[in-house]
């Protein structure tokens, strides 16, 4: 019976960790040469993904809704690309990826994320 109960208890807890850190539903966004916006709200970004060209300018514009010290910060941590974001005022993050490749964003933590695939 105790082995149930144990049974039951790490399958709660990989259910847990799935809900929260692996299952995001996820979606997609293409930009070239305009701008894109994300809504950050709720632990996602809204589109989590972002597709644009190699070369090519692209500005993110930022709306965060949230207002946990969490959804602060945006990293692209292989792009060396960083900003902070205020609350309710959108932050235009305009920068040109110079190489192919996905590239995954996310608050400091990791509970935001998102990914620019750069074609
Ligand atoms: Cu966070």
């Amino acid at each position: 019976m105790e082995i149930l109960v144990n049974i039951i208890g790490v399958f709660l807890i990989f259910f847990i960790v799935w809900w929260f850190w692996i299952y995001k539903k996820q979606s997609e966004a293409l930009v070239h040469g305009s701008a894109v916006d994300i809504i950050v709200d709720a632990g996602v970004y809204e589109p989590a993904v972002i597709r644009t060209k190699s070369g090519e300018q692209v500005t993110l514009r930022f709306i965060r809704r949230d207002s946990s010290p969490c959804s602060e910060k945006v990293l692209f941590s292989d792009l060396d690309v960083s900003a902070d974001l205020p609350i309710g005022t959108p932050y235009d993050l305009t920068f040109t990826p110079d190489k192919k490749g996905e590239f995954d964003f996310a608050c400091q933590m990791g509970m935001y994320r998102g990914k620019l695939i750069v074609e």
